[in-house]
């Protein structure tokens, strides 16, 4: 089936989510035929161990972006639209509507093998009509599933996060929140040296043992503390002419920012700090797509939704968002 002309068919419209709107709510809404960035729902949180709240990630996004934040970004005095003409796709309906045994391995595997075929089937179509995914998540297990796609560029993969997200199984799953780039590796979707971690602060002695076998590439919390001026140069050199993906985990902020999110980490990094980053990364790159992933909710606490918001806009305005 052509999945591109059933696109409906696979998503609730932004509307109908619990939201009730789209991302920043457009004051000229986009046609999907006139876009060129691709909003996906993700709201699935099913391995996550700690704190269970990354299923209401882009109802956090969608609701403070059309209420509370207004769609002009203060210090470049630009508008989202200007750069990103966003046509948002709604959720993805889940490959399985029975409610999914938690305490059940079997029940998981099956859910993330139907998954993987659903989701690489949209991004294959998407990236065949050089549009620019931007999946809202959801729990970072996603990752796995997502790059795949946008492996066969061969872009730099972007991965901010307080954690490394490279064990090879974990609570005896192996694909997990903790597990996708380990396995994106392993199975040679991603090469070490394309990967580059950002803020990390929290691992396991084997994670940062695969990480130096592996060439991967970590700006660690301490290194943005004492260091930013030397990554800062590193990162606009190495990201000259290439295409760019985003892997962006919230919990990368300073514990302090982000009260809702599953596993929050002291040592973080604040929002001037991210900006600086994404300022440094070089205007001549492309960046082909990203996952936000790990934004809570909690008790109306829209906070997490705000700083969510704030950083995507600051992406979408970057000049690597090309044509
Ligand atoms: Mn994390």
């Amino acid at each position: 089936m052509d999945i591109l002309s059933h696109l409906d068919d696979f998503f609730t419209k932004p509307e109908e989510t619990k939201s009730g709107v789209s991302f920043c709510d457009i004051p000229k809404p986009i046609s999907f035929e006139d876009s060129n960035v691709n909003i996906i729902g993700l709201p699935i949180d099913i391995t996550t161990t700690f704190g269970k709240t990354a299923s209401h990630g882009p109802e956090a996004i969608r609701v403070t972006s059309a209420n509370q934040i207004e769609t002009l970004v203060y210090e470049k005095n630009m508008e989202i639209f200007e750069k990103s003409r966003i046509f948002d796709l709604g959720d993805l309906l889940l490959p399985s509507k029975k409610k999914i045994d938690i305490y059940n391995k079997k029940d998981i595997n099956s859910f993330w093998n139907d998954f993987d075929s659903q989701i690489t089937k949209i991004i294959s179509g998407l990236l065949s009509l050089k549009k620019k995914p931007v999946i809202l998540g959801g729990e970072h297990t996603i990752t796995y599933s997502l790059f795949k796609e946008f492996a066969k560029n061969n872009p730099l993969l972007l991965h901010f996060d307080a954690h490394r997200d490279l064990k090879p199984i974990y609570n005896e799953m192996k694909i997990c929140h903790t597990t996708p780039f380990y396995h994106l590796i392993n199975e040679g979707y991603l090469k070490g040296q394309n990967l580059i971690q950002i803020g990390i602060r929290q691992a396991d002695k084997n994670e940062n043992l695969f990480a130096f076998e592996k060439g991967i590439i970590t700006f660690d919390a301490w290194d943005c503390y004492y260091s930013f001026d030397t990554i800062l140069g590193w990162l606009k050199k190495k990201s000259k002419n290439r295409d760019i993906y985003i892997s962006f985990d919230i919990d990368v902020y300073d514990i302090p920012y982000v009260p809702c999110t599953g596993t929050p980490e002291p040592f973080g990094l604040n929002p001037f700090q991210i900006n600086e980053i994404l300022n440094n990364i070089d205007d001549s790159s492309n960046l082909i797509g990203l996952d936000f992933v790990e934004t809570g909710l909690k008790n109306n606490d829209f906070r997490e939704g705000a700083l969510a918001t704030q950083t995507l806009l600051r992406i979408l305005t970057h000049k690597f968002i090309k044509n």
